[in-house]
């Protein structure tokens, strides 16, 4: 006998309410490969019902004040971070990621980004130009109304609230799609909403594909403004969606990001930091480098050492303590790593650590989604494998000689999102972090985040930026008014 599987729902209008058109797609559990829950296949329909929630929400939120917008965004990051442990294990049987990392990483972010905009609102500034004994000019920032807002599969409650939040807490109203492989993290944030006061219609989510209720979404005519992170190729189906209508779009997408490592740098510092950002989530992280080059002298024993420190991470249920790496997010995306890895032999690369699907950690995910971590060296730097996103725990080594050198292979990219530099010659750090062309450059330190500094990639990594007044900014319409004296 099958159990019954939970169904979860949209949240519409304040209300729980099942699809219009009652279908339902199955949620996988990436450690076991088998259905865990069921997950509204939505559509236009259920689009069209958030809108109007949304539309008429707006009247009365959009006139809320600051202050009571600031009460009820904080209250829902307390009542996170009282369900810490429950959003935890939701995230990290949603998608294969270690519960560990789930409880450290995406959980206490998603409250961090609530709290953070939650008290930005109370300390905006207002730009004032006065024109001698002509004119007063003030700007006054205004919230747009009803807002899309789709997220991925790989940081799911990380980086919805990373949206809702700032969308929220200057004014508008919400029109949320979570990613259809990880929908629960995102259900179960509705019921804190409800519990925290959050009037009906602020925030509204509907689940389902993205060509389904994404791409309504975005080719809605009342959904003026569209806020995406995923991948580049829907990015432009995103961007071409909203292009006829005028829609404000900010787009944060993929990554294929150079890790720098020279021959001064503190090498403990430099190994133990690029295991975290070859690995971290299963390498599905857009900011991962994946792309790790070494100065020629220190190449040899960073790799061996680099390897070796590889070898420690513990594969295996990622709701067991003590595992690191859990599972690949699905099915596809772990045959896109395979597929990568294969590649990568008959591009000549060697495979220094991993490249083989591993023994399952346990019973429970005999068939589960599982990878080993991956280091593949020997590689042309101008390969596929070095060029295009792979998305998984998959990185390549790389040895340079000159500074000039290896700033042009960082940059031989389609990509721009983020690097790493590692040394401890300052005057040096400056000028490769000047020189690269990657959004973010982080120097000798990865994944160090202050939700004040602008975040957003270059060419195909997006368009636009999210972070502090980046994203107050977005979510607001500028109105210059002119006072005669
Ligand atoms: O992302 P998609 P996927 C990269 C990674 C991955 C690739 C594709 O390389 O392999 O993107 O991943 C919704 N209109 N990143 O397929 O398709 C979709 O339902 C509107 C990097 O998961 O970009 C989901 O909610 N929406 C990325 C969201 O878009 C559409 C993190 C992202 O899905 C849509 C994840 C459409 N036409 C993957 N089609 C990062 N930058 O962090 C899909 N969607």
């Amino acid at each position: 006998m099958t159990p019954t599987l939970e169904k979860i729902r949209n949240f519409i209008d304040g209300q729980f309410v099942g699809p219009t058109g009652d279908r339902f797609l199955d949620n996988i559990e990436p450690a076991t490969g088998m259905p865990y829950s069921l997950v509204p296949d939505s559509d236009g329909r259920d689009v069209e019902l958030a809108v109007v929630a949304a539309e008429k929400a707006f009247a009365d939120w959009s006139k809320t004040t600051v202050a009571e917008r600031s009460r009820i965004i904080l209250s829902i990051a307390e009542l996170i971070d009282r369900d810490l442990e429950k959003f935890a294990r939701a995230e990290s049987i949603d998608t294969g990621k270690p519960l560990a990392l789930a409880r450290k990483l995406d959980i206490p972010r998603a409250s961090s980004n609530f709290r953070f905009f939650a008290t930005a609102i109370l300390h905006t500034e207002n730009e004032a130009h006065v024109m001698d004994d002509v004119a007063f000019n003030y700007t006054l920032r205004q919230p747009r109304g009803v807002v899309g807002l789709i997220s991925p599969w790989n940081l799911p409650l990380y980086l919805l609230s990373w949206k809702i939040a700032p969308a929220l807490a200057v004014g508008n109203t919400a029109i949320a799609k979570p990613s259809e492989l990880t929908p629960m993290t995102a259900y179960l944030l509705c019921e804190i909403c409800q519990e925290a006061g959050l009037p009906n219609g602020v925030l509204n989510i509907v689940h389902g594909t993205g060509s389904n209720v994404g791409s309504a979404i975005t080719a809605h005519n009342k959904v003026g403004t569209i806020s995406f992170t995923g991948g580049t190729v829907t990015g432009r189906k995103v961007a071409e969606a909203g292009a006829p209508l005028f829609k404000k779009v900010s787009l944060e997408l993929g990554g294929k990001n150079p890790n720098i490592i020279f021959a001064d740098a503190d090498l403990d510092a430099a190994i133990a930091g690029s295991v975290g950002s070859s690995f971290a989530n299963q390498g599905q992280i857009c900011l991962c480098g994946s792309r790790i080059f070494v100065e020629r002298p220190v190449y040899a024993d960073f790799v061996a050492r680099f390897v070796e420190k590889t070898a420690q991470l513990k594969l295996g249920d990622p709701l067991e303590t003590g595992s690191d790496q859990g599972a690949i997010v699905s099915q596809t995306q772990l045959d896109k790593v395979k597929f990568y890895v294969n590649l990568a032999q008959k591009e000549g690369g060697t495979i220094a650590s991993g490249g083989k699907a591993p023994p399952a950690p346990n019973e429970r995910c005999k068939d589960g989604y599982f990878f080993p971590p991956t280091v593949i060296t020997n590689l042309p730097v101008g390969c596929r494998v070095n060029r295009e996103e792979i998305f998984g725990p998959v990185v390549t080594i790389t040895p340079f000689d000159t500074e000039d050198e290896v700033i042009a292979y960082a940059n031989d990219s389609e990509y721009g999102l983020a690097s790493s530099v590692w040394t401890q010659n300052l005057t040096r750090a400056h000028r490769v972090a000047e020189r690269v062309h990657t959004g973010t450059v982080w120097v000798n330190c990865w994944l160090v985040r202050d939700l004040r500094v602008p975040f957003g990639g270059m060419k195909q990594s997006g368009v636009g930026r999210e972070g502090g007044n980046e994203a107050l900014h977005f979510f607001t319409e500028p109105k210059n008014i002119c006072i005669a004296k």
